[in-house]
């Protein structure tokens, strides 16, 4: 029983309640709320309830007697009733069938009822038919939008989000490292380059004893199936089916092969080229001279400088210019995560958030922050529960009383996440927005616009000079959501004119801007935000994310403001 399951299911029997009889519109929230919040926390399910039964469960936020009970229950049976009874109503495979953008559980009901749609296949096969566009309430473009959500769907099935793959990576590593026989491991593949999204884990470890090793990594829980096993590699399927490939190599040539198996292709391509032209040869096991003795192999750093260029950190090994800059000693000196002094952008329960502002301030002096900004939703955001006037002046007054309370440990700035409305105008009055200390400004709804009105209602926000920083800039959600139709480019110039900051928001399903953009926005030399949007106090740590992306992105210290001191910021964003 992992977080994930349970959380889908959880969200399943709220997508099927709502067919059923959508006015139960408070149990279908505290469905999907409890299925956020697990899917979300740190902690593992189904250890908390072996340790501390159902009560364990109902301290997790959101989590009820009934839910907890359900949990259990499908700890013990591996099904939930109520599940298999909406099922049997609604035979339909509701968590796949609504992971097609432009298919909601309504929907999909609609196509079961009348088409006798399934499953995916079963709608791709009426898509081609052209089924769908004569049925009552759809027609061509309601046909269309689904043949591209089925696209979508179709390329991203395999991938998993880099927020969901590290942790288990992680485990893994710990787990080695915790039986003594490993005598170095490191972790590889598109994980090390920190990417967006990840096919399978590659780990790679030196030891002296692999046998003993994979006999600890098959008799562990995490571990569902052995795929494959051999000398030096080992192949595992960890839950909801992540691979996990393990590599064992000898220490002498472990630089070598951390090198290979970090990737990307792309960059060992070419650098297997600069070898080859040197007269070298370049593999996982070193690089080798014309006469094949190995000049360099135990550690990465003397593979790049025998090759005449400095050491690139994974997160730049795409090749995207970092070889042709490396051999000019002209890299940039990435960004770490330790240079972050402050989150601009946390939620609490004012808005949409899981956790008191207090449980916030508490984590953020826990993890080291020196200063936070809170962002609840302004009011337009109904569906993140935005905030009115009344509302606003309390969390003001929170804001204020805390701050006094844990002075000297931790400054609280005042912000709000303001709707930028269509017409490119803010979602706070004048006199709101002066009494904050920033404006966080996000587009979240009325996403249907042609490319050049988008563009313009963010350019005319941006150059209205009440915002400071842009957040989660292309709206986009991995695997979910495409980026808004803007042209990206006019936003970054007008950002960097009128002093805007862009922010790279860490949230897993966002990181946004992704590396690609974050490129290109350096061009236009606008500055950055690295921030979480928590909505809970274990977000707060996913900070990594946004580091990591930002160093895909080739970002230095100087370029984000939220590396800055308290003075140094406040001093910027007047
Ligand atoms: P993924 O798993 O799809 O997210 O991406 P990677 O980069 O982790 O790819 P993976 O797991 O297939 O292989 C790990 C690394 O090993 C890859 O980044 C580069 C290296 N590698 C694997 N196969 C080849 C190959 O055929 N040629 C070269 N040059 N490198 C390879
Ligand atoms: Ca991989
Ligand atoms: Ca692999
Ligand atoms: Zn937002």
């Amino acid at each position: 029983m992992d977080n994930k399951t349970i959380a889908d299911i959880l969200n399943a029997i709220a997508d099927l309640m709502e067919i059923e009889d959508e006015k139960r519109i408070f149990e279908i929230k505290a469905y999907r709320k409890a299925a956020f919040v697990i899917a979300s926390m740190g902690e593992d399910i189904g250890k908390l309830l072996e340790k501390e039964g159902t009560e364990g469960l109902m301290k997790i936020d959101g989590v009820g007697k009934g839910i907890a009970k359900k949990i259990r229950e499908y700890e013990e049976t591996g099904k939930i009733s109520k599940y298999e009874e909406l099922r049997k109503k609604f035979p339909f495979d509701v968590v796949e069938l609504t992971r097609v953008r432009g298919v909601g559980p309504k929907t999909a009901y609609k196509l079961y009822k009348n088409l006798g749609v399934m499953t995916v296949e079963d709608l791709r096969k009426a898509v081609a038919l052209h089924k769908i566009k004569n049925l009552e309430g759809f027609g061509e473009k309601r046909e269309t939008d689904i043949a591209t959500g089925l696209g979508i769907l179709e390329k991203i099935k395999n991938r998993m989000l880099l927020g969901f793959a590290l942790p288990y990576a992680d485990r893994i590593s710990e787990m080695i490292i915790e039986s003594g026989l490993a005598e170095r491991i490191s972790i590889a593949g598109s994980i090390r380059r920190m990417k967006e999204t990840i096919g399978d884990l590659d780990i790679l470890v030196a030891s002296a004893n692999p046998e003993k090793i994979m006999d600890v990594l098959a008799g562990n829980k995490e571990v569902k199936e052995i795929i494959a096993r051999g000398e030096t590699k080992m192949t595992v399927m960890l839950d909801s089916g992540i691979n996990c490939d393990l590599r064992f190599v000898e220490i002498g040539c472990f630089g070598a092969a951390l090198q290979y198996f970090t990737g990307s292709k792309a960059h060992n391509v070419k650098l297997r080229k600069i070898a080859v032209r040197k007269g070298y040869k370049l593999n996982e096991y070193g690089l080798f001279n014309k006469k094949n003795v190995s000049i360099a192999g135990r550690e990465e750093e003397e593979i790049y400088n025998k090759l005449g260029m400095d050491y690139m950190e994974p997160e730049m090994r795409e090749d995207r210019g970092e070889i042709e800059l490396a051999i000019k000693h002209g890299l940039p000196k990435l960004i770490e995560e330790k240079d972050i002094v402050g989150d601009l952008h946390v939620h609490t329960k004012y808005s949409d958030g899981t956790e008191s502002m207090e449980n916030m301030v508490l984590e953020a002096i826990r993890i080291g922050r020196k200063y936070i900004g809170f962002t609840d939703h302004s009011k337009s955001e109904h569906v993140a529960n935005g905030m009115d006037k009344k509302k606003f002046e309390k969390y003001s007054e929170e804001i204020e009383r805390l701050g006094d309370k844990y002075e000297g440990k931790i400054a609280l700035l005042k912000s709000s996440e303001t709707d930028i409305l269509k017409d490119g105008s803010l979602d706070w009055d004048r006199k709101s927005l002066e009494s904050m200390d920033y404006v966080l400004a996000s587009v979240h709804m009325g996403l249907n616009m042609t490319e050049k009105e988008m563009t313009n209602r963010i350019v005319k926000c941006i150059e209205s000079g009440k915002i400071d920083i842009l957040g989660h800039p292309t709206d986009r959600l991995i695997n979910q959501r495409p980026p808004l139709n803007i042209d990206i480019e006019k936003v970054f110039d007008a950002a960097e004119k009128n002093g805007v900051s862009l922010e790279i928001n860490a949230f897993p399903e966002r990181l946004d801007l992704n590396d690609e953009n974050i490129l290109l926005a350096k061009d236009y030399r606008v500055k950055f935000a690295i921030n979480t949007d928590s909505h809970s106090a274990s977000h707060l740590k996913l900070m990594r994310y946004g580091i990591g992306t930002a160093r895909r992105g080739w970002i230095e210290s100087r370029e984000v403001i939220n590396t800055r001191s308290l003075k140094d910021l406040k001093k910027f964003l007047c």
